[in-house]
């Protein structure tokens, strides 16, 4: 496509699409015109592709989802089509700029974090390797809030990305099922028939996700919550406006927004409901695409691979049992084994309070013929495995994770570590029963959108150093390790991450008002506020700086700039005055005229997908510092090395993996591995005990609970330092020394600029192994026996 055809196509929509003259064209106009034109020439590949598909009878992997955190889609779909430089020459000819016009697309938050950010990557990997998929999820109106801070504090308020047409989108009116809850069973001729009280439309939103270079394009397939009776016009003609349109209103709560977390007990029912809202209507529109082209039931599981995305779709084993068995009539003990035919599950978490259990009473309310199935799946399980200690109904509750466990045929870990820890811990028992259930696949990222789209200078560097192959197949970065010894290599690579930083700098000053050094050592934390990702040993690291610099102003620093972005969930309260306690720290740090120079501390409001994109390519060291053990995997810390930023971290989830592959000393280790973390939290007194051994942190500590950053409201961090001081459950007491010892190391590092540079580029040319292509060929091999539809070029 040339630029002149690209013009023309976005002035043809901006006329007959949007009703506009170029004259009068606003920002929005022209993205628009130019999304209905990236569109266009997607639409032809889409075809294609879900033509081929039906033709070769090609097996389907269809991934379920809560969450698709896919962020802005315009960049991504231009970048994949190879039309940047077309796009970059049009818009210069119209005089408008191509970023701002990029910069114009709401971010679509459908997303909390790693496991909404995963499935976007997966999906987008999918398409690059021409693997038939879909992914199915939840069309929220309003994603994760949008995040502010008022006097250090986390205000939240509703996200709007829907409130302008989203461009990528087609409607589908006619891909529409109807979708029940409540109600009774009963028995009829022999069979047992769900008779739902009352229930809503699930009604089709499709949005084609083209794969790398165009050969490729899948279906992200949301649903939306609609009435079956859109109006009550009785209720109307009789004055009663509200009744009236309480139908409408009640249905749109189901894909309203999205759930910040899944702790609170009001919510529980909604978000049940959502759960089987999606799974339902995805199964159904799985079956009905299954009987277009086939007609043994029997077949399902070699035409269709479902991945459960944790387990908030885990509904679908018994839902998929029901529709078997019930509607089409299968026996219910070949059901069942067919359904796990086509079923797998991926966890994403060994926090207890993490993994979902629903009430019994709930379920059987809301949901009454899954809860007998769910009972029936139990009773067989037990019956073909009698020495299993427990059920997937216990105590009143149904646990999903033990519920997908055994309705999946596979079960796979995000990383190598918490995979073997999944084994012995949150499913021991399980595993024990099923020993070739667990397997495992480390999470990866789209190279594409996290290295070429995110860091054009970096990109090209790496291009003109190895040729362009690396964006189809990332562990061709392994050709750069012949050049980490060139210095014209090296300069290059250090002056890309210098003109990265100095476009942040440039960026914050205009839209924050802060001004930073770029020659400071960028120190980026972002990701959710959660105890166990531990922020607060962070800025206690700051805090100790801060100190140590005060009393030494002469000294032989490095200086630093600490850079943090995250939402806590709405009710995680500490988690909220983790930031409240950052924002102070950063008002006091940062105007020190002693030690501003050497550190400064801020926190980003809002953090989302395009903040990420923004900054990580400007980042020098990568915080993945949570409590061995805890984080699954983590996807951020594969994006900071990919882009030329080591880590500073602990060995928990991935890490581990980034570590063996960019070697150990490109690597800053510290803290406790996860047996040791168990064995230290056995020890009574554990953080006095690291607190009396460190002065460093004892006078950190005592600076928070001795309001140095209460800004006059006396007490107001107590509750950190308590916490820390006392039963400190993450350890960040425990890990304080070794911490800081690190830090030095790192700082002491940068001080050699070509040291650190190097270490940096290889972090790049090591980390090829972490693409999600690499990820889902493994899910394609290990879990869904399905193929690309396309030889590989
Ligand atoms: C994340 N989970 C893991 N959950 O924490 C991270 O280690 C991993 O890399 C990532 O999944 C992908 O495997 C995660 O993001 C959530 O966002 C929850 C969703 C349900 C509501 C509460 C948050």
């Amino acid at each position: 496509m040339t630029s002149d055809d690209l013009r023309d196509s976005i002035l043809h929509h901006l006329k007959y699409s949007l009703g506009k003259d170029a004259d009068h064209a606003m920002i929005y106009d022209w993205r628009m015109a130019l999304s209905l034109a990236v569109r266009d020439r997607i639409t032809d590949p889409w075809f294609a592709a879900t033509r081929k598909a039906y033709d070769d009878k090609h097996k389907r992997v269809y991934y379920l989802s809560m969450e698709f955190l896919i962020g802005r889609l315009l960049q991504d779909a231009i970048v994949n089509l190879g039309l940047l430089d077309t796009a970059q020459a049009t818009f210069a000819d119209i005089g408008v700029p191509l970023e701002h016009v990029i910069a114009d697309e709401p971010d679509a938050a459908l997303g909390n974090g790693g496991l909404g950010r995963l499935a976007a990557c997966f999906i987008e990997s999918l398409s690059s390797l021409s693997v038939p998929a879909m992914g199915y999820g939840i069309r929220y109106e309003h994603g994760l809030f949008r995040q502010s801070f008022h006097e250090g504090r986390q205000m939240e308020a509703p996200e709007d990305w829907l409130t302008q047409t989203h461009a990528w989108e087609f409607e589908r009116p006619e891909a529409a099922f109807d979708i029940g809850f409540g109600g009774q069973v009963t028995e009829k001729g022999g069979r047992s028939v769900w008779e739902p009280a009352d229930g809503l439309i699930a009604q089709a939103y499709d949005t084609p996700i083209i794969g790398w270079q165009g050969r490729w394009a899948n279906t992200l397939r949301l649903w939306s919550a609609k009435p079956r009776k859109i109006f009550d016009l009785d209720r109307f003609n009789s004055g009663d406006y509200i009744a009236a349109s309480a139908p409408e209103t009640l249905a749109r709560t189901i894909s309203r927004v999205l759930y910040p977390d899944d702790t609170t007990p009001q919510g529980k029912e909604l978000r049940l409901k959502q759960e089987f809202f999606f799974t339902a209507a995805s199964l159904r529109d799985v079956l009905r695409r299954f009987d277009s082209e086939y007609n043994d039931l029997r077949q399902l599981p070699d035409k269709v691979a479902i991945q459960l995305n944790d387990t908030h779709p885990a509904i679908a084993g018994p839902e998929l049992v029901r529709l078997l068995h019930d509607e089409r009539g299968m026996d219910m003990d070949e059901a069942i084994v067919t359904a796990r035919g086509c079923l797998a599950y991926t966890n994403h978490t060994l926090l207890p309070e993490a993994l979902e259990r629903w009430p019994v009473d709930l379920m059987t309310s809301l949901l009454p013929r899954h809860m007998q199935i769910i009972e029936r799946i139990d009773a067989q399980h037990a019956a073909q495995k009698p020495d299993r200690k427990a059920n997937a109904v216990e105590d009143g509750e149904v646990k999903m994770g033990e519920l997908a466990f055994i309705m999946g045929h596979k079960v796979n870990g995000v990383s190598a570590l918490h995979t073997e820890l999944m084994k012995q811990t949150v499913f021991a028992e399980l595993h024990r029963l099923h020993p070739d259930r667990i397997v495992n696949q480390t999470n990866g990222v789209t190279p594409r959108r996290w290295l070429l789209g995110a860091n054009p200078r970096l990109s090209h560097l790496i291009t003109d150093t190895i040729g362009d192959g690396w964006v189809g197949d990332l562990e061709r970065l392994s050709g750069l390790e012949e050049h980490l010894d060139d210095a014209g290599f090296l300069d290059r690579y250090a002056a890309a991450k210098r003109a990265n930083k100095t476009d942040l700098v440039d960026w914050m000053r205009s839209t924050h008002d802060i001004d930073l050094d770029p020659d400071a050592m960028f120190d980026v934390h972002i990701k959710r506020i959660h105890e166990y990702k531990r922020q607060h040993l962070n800025i206690l690291e700051a805090i100790a700086l801060w100190q140590e610099i005060r009393d030494d102003p002469n000294g032989d620093w490095t200086p630093r700039v600490k850079l943090f972005a995250g939402k806590a969930a709405p009710g995680y309260f500490f988690a909220k005055d983790i930031i409240h306690l950052i924002n102070d720290v950063s008002v006091i740090l940062n105007s020190d005229p002693v030690t501003s120079k050497y550190l400064k501390v801020v926190f980003l409001p809002n953090y989302n997908v395009t903040l990420a994109e923004r900054l990580i390519p400007a980042s020098d060291l990568s915080e993945q510092i949570s409590t061995a053990g805890k984080e699954a995997s983590g996807t951020g810390n594969m994006k900071f090395a990919l882009n030329g930023a080591p880590t500073m971290g602990t060995l928990d989830g991935a890490n581990v993996e980034i570590r063996e592959h960019v070697g150990a000393e490109n690597f800053f280790l510290f803290g406790m591995t996860a047996p040791e973390v168990d064995a230290r939290r056995a020890i009574e007194d554990h953080a006095a005990k690291a607190i009396a051994a460190d002065p460093r942190l004892a006078r950190a500590l005592d600076a928070v609970r001795g309001d140095v950053f209460s800004l006059g409201d006396a007490g107001r961090h107590a509750g950190i330092a308590d916490n820390l001081s006392g039963h400190d459950y993450f350890c960040v007491c425990s890990d304080f020394s070794d911490y800081w010892r690190a830090q030095r190391e790192a700082d002491a590092v940068y001080a050699d600029r070509a040291a650190w540079v190097q270490m940096a580029a290889r972090n790049t040319a090591r980390c090829g192994w972490f693409s999600s292509d690499r990820s889902m060929r493994g899910y394609l091999a290990d879990i869904w026996h399905a193929v690309p539809a396309l030889a590989a070029e």
